[in-house]
């Protein structure tokens, strides 16, 4: 078939624009601007594509995120070079986003 979400669950990696259909296919609309984040965050092995078993993991943590552990994926998802802290650059490009 020729949707992003079916060729990813037949266990091809997807790249962001594909992702990006994923979360359109989820309906998970409010997540599209922070697309680039959230696939960063998913991509667990780094190799810039996110396959089924990481969106899922990725889902899953997003789910089960409460409190300090929602926090905490937020600010990774924001801590665009992994400092470990929010620069005012990675703030500035997170208010525009969201604009
Ligand atoms: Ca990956």
């Amino acid at each position: 078939t020729n949707c992003s979400w079916c060729r990813c669950a037949d266990g091809e990696n997807a790249t962001l624009t594909e992702f990006e259909q994923v979360l359109k296919a989820m309906k998970m609309d409010s997540l599209i601007p922070l697309a680039p984040r959230v696939f960063d965050l998913f991509d667990n092995n780094r190799d810039g594509t996110v396959d089924m078993r990481e969106i899922l993991c990725g889902l899953s943590s997003l789910r089960n995120s409460r409190g300090d552990n929602a926090l905490r994926l937020c600010f990774q998802m924001y801590d665009a070079d992994r400092s470990g802290c929010i620069s005012k650059e990675e703030l500035a490009s997170m208010l525009r986003g969201a604009a």
